[in-house]
């Protein structure tokens, strides 16, 4: 047998694989007929396939019969109807939005949409929203502001290795993305210039041809210090500006007081490095801006992407085959999960829930009244934050994701989970949040199960069913669906994922991400389907603004943005930044990746970079225990000493559980358009602890043997 053509089950990239069944045992090997990893799989995904079989797999329903008593294996039966019966008491009780529903950037697209349609419907609940809005939510809201559309890349992955130039602002893709920087090398093969903007030397800098290494949170000031110098040398092109854009006047007028010295003042950038980074995209004949979380996640991310759209716009780039700017889309349907309806503000296809039109058609498509249909919920931090509170959600029904590590404040947050009536969780393993739950149901996983995802190109893609799930596992569809049954939902509520694709089709169809000419059959002829898509004659959207933008004028849209630095500066007390982010071998809040041997091994516990300067000043060996400090909480972790990073800045990964936790120190202090947390920047103050004999290897101890 040759073996399942499938998808990675973790990242954006969504790596093409085969899965093939050799002696009760599943093997991944890479498939080369993907162009976004074309033969490449980082470690993550050639280990992906113990996923199916880690060894504290959910496998039976689960609940609590009292608040205090500990989980207690049950049936399906008992377990769906004590969320409904509770559910229901719960809303008579309270009112509608007693009941709310967070979801996940990795759900299927099928998923997503049945999530947020369960919640109007079946709940009738405003309060869904979705670990994206920690992801995706501020480059959504800046390319929404300045195309009429959120669509990651401008065209196909391809394009990037035949770009001049590329400036990457905020994005670690050499570990968050190792096959990506395939296309990155093949494009420096061949001339283009890498221009990497990140307070740290990452593995991705140090491949770059010009490295900026700006504090955490300066990033607006910087794009606007480029921008002003692609305007005093000339090198905005003016007669793009005037065919295609508007607004670039009130732009223009704000950026020159982002003279080059008062941005090397800000920033920490030599003014030489920003010059050479203007000139290098502007004689690049193609080339790209992207941005990832490092340049989104922060009170001001929007306004953050919408610096750089800015300056990608003044050089001409948008809408240029080949050129443009783009947004890594993190999780594996971060693209998708962000399209259909479980956000707090949207309806199926990227509709708005406050727009009459919208309403009226995705109610026809679900046979209910358009007055039916909620307004707008809270957005992901205030919606877990208000969990239990006199005015707050009472219960709780959660899908794909891990808020007691991943959400920022964490042990609020965890606090709040644990002030709920009801907590439901489905989740494949007994994460940190499922283990809170009242209810845990065992849920299917990517190659256990069909559907569709969207990667970070927009190519819709099949994620096919290669082994059958363990006995007494349900599907996410089919827990939606049947606890849809026990509520007496009015309309359809098929759990068949390509009857529930149909139903997306109908529902996305004239909205913004339309997908109504898209089929199974379709993706898997063609090896994806670019959105949007129309009809089923249309061929798919590779490169969306080639003609025109879709705003009502069809022009691209400059919005002015100011630097305020981070919402918690540093000082006396809490002298450092702390920023946050990834490592290569875990994924998101571990609660996948910490179950894989291997991965387990490459990166054990959790840590906190700084620079050996700082060490020295502080008293601090490299692999001590330290005590990290901000106005949120404190995380014991072991100290990493490298240069790589500023020395007024440290940071720490996200990916594990208890009291090294970095979510016990974050912000959450909102953007105020996309309700991001600015959990790439806060203040921190670093003291040695005492070092204990039962500590875990230091990661460098470890992966030195
Ligand atoms: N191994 C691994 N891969 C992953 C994931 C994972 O958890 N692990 N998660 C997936 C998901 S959901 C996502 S969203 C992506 C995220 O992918 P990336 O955005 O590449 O990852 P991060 O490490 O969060 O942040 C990237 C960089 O931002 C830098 N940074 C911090 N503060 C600032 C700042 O103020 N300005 C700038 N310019 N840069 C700053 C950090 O130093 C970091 O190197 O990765 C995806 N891939
Ligand atoms: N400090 C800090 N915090 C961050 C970030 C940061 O950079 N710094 N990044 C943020 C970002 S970008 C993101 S995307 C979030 C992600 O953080 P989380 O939302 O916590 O994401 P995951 O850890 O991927 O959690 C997914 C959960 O769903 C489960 N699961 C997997 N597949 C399925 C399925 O098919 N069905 C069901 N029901 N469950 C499934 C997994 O086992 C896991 O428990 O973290 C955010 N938190
Ligand atoms: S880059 Fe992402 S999709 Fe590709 S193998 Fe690694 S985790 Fe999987
Ligand atoms: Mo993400």
């Amino acid at each position: 047998m040759i073996g399942t053509p499938a998808h990675c089950p973790y990242c954006a990239l969504q790596c093409g694989m085969t899965l093939r069944r050799e002696r009760g045992a599943v093997r991944v090997a890479p498939r080369d007929d993907v162009p976004a990893n074309r033969g490449g799989l980082c470690q993550k995904g050639w280990t992906a396939a113990e996923l199916l079989t880690v060894p504290d797999r959910l496998t039976t329903p689960a609940m609590r019969p009292r608040k205090d008593a500990p989980l207690e294996p049950c049936t399906w039966d008992e377990a769906l109807d004590r969320v409904a019966a509770e559910a229901s008491r719960l809303r008579s009780l309270h009112g509608l939005d007693a009941v709310a529903v967070f979801g996940g950037g990795g759900l299927t697209n099928e998923k997503a949409y049945l999530l947020g349609k369960f919640a109007r419907v079946a709940l009738g609940t405003s309060q869904i929203d979705y670990n994206g809005r920690f992801c995706m939510a501020s480059a959504a809201a800046a390319s929404g502001r300045a195309f009429g559309m959120d669509r990651g890349l401008p065209g196909p992955v391809t394009d990037l290795a035949a770009s001049g130039a590329i400036l990457l602002a905020g994005g670690n893709p050499a570990e968050t993305m190792p096959p990506f920087m395939r296309h990155l090398t093949e494009m420096r093969d061949a001339g283009g210039a890498l221009i990497v903007v990140d307070p740290r030397r990452t593995a991705t800098a140090r491949q770059s041809d010009l490295h900026l290494q700006p504090a955490p949170g300066t990033d607006i000031a910087l794009a606007n210090g480029l921008l002003h110098l692609a305007v005093t040398e000339g090198l905005a092109d003016e007669d793009y500006l005037a065919a295609r854009t508007t607004g670039f006047d009130a732009v223009r007028t704000v950026v020159n007081a982002y003279w080059p010295d008062r941005v090397e003042r800000i920033t920490g950038v030599p003014v030489p490095a920003m010059r050479e980074a203007v000139r290098l995209l502007a004689r690049a004949s193609r080339a790209h801006v992207l941005t990832a979380r490092g340049a989104e996640q922060h009170a001001r991310g929007t306004d953050m992407v919408s610096g750089f759209i800015n300056l990608a716009l003044a050089l001409g780039l948008p809408g240029r085959a080949g050129s443009g700017y783009g947004c890594l889309t993190g999780q594996g349907n971060g693209q998708g999960g962000r399209e259909h309806g479980q956000k707090a503000d949207q309806l199926p296809g990227y509709r708005r829930i406050d727009d009459p039109a919208a309403r009226a058609h995705v109610a026809r498509v679900w046979g209910v009244a358009p007055e039916s249909l909620p307004g707008p919920g809270r957005s992901a931090y205030e919606l877990l934050s208000a969990l239990g509170a006199p005015d707050g959600p009472k219960a709780l029904l959660l899908f794909g994701s891990n808020p007691a590590v991943s959400a920022p404040r964490a042990a609020h947050v965890e606090e709040r989970l644990g002030a709920l009536d009801l907590l439901v969780v489905a989740d494949v393993v007994p994460s940190e949040t499922a283990r809170l739950a009242d209810v845990v149901l065992p849920a299917a996983q990517w190659a256990e199960e069909s559907g569709t995802m969207t990667n970070l190109e927009g190519r819709v893609l099949r994620r096919r069913r290669a082994v059958p799930p363990p006995d007494g596992v349900r599907t996410d569809l089919e827990i939606i669906a049947a606890l849809a049954g026990r509520l007496d939902a009015p309309g359809e509520w098929s759990a068949d994922p390509e009857a529930v694709f149909a139903e997306l089709r109908r529902a996305s169809a004239g909205g913004t991400a339309d997908y109504s000419g898209i089929t199974y059959e379709r993706i898997e002829a063609e090896g994806g389907v670019f959105w949007p898509c129309p009809s089923e004659d249309h061929p798919g959207t590779p490169r969306p603004y080639l003609d025109r933008f879709p705003t009502p004028d069809g022009r691209a849209r400059f919005v002015p943005v100011e630097h305020h630095g981070a919402a918690e500066d540093v000082d006396a007390d809490y002298p450092l930044y702390l920023t946050t982010g990834r490592v290569l071998a875990q994924y998101q809040s571990g609660a996948q990746t910490r179950r894989v041997a291997a991965l387990a091994e490459a990166a054990p516990g959790p840590f906190v970079e700084l620079h050996p300067d700082l060490a020295g000043r502080l008293g601090i060996e490299d692999g001590a225990r330290v005590r990290v400090e901000s106005r949120r909480g404190a995380a014991t972790v072991q100290a990493q000493l490298t240069t790589a990073i500023r020395s007024d800045t440290v940071f720490m990964p996200f990916h594990w559980a208890g009291d090294g936790r970095a979510n016990l120190l974050t912000n959450p202090s909102l953007d105020p358009v996309s309700r991001m947390p600015e959990f790439k920047v806060c203040a921190v103050r670093l003291q040695p602890c005492p070092s204990r004999g039962d500590d875990p290897p230091h990661p460098l101890e470890r992966s030195a043997l």
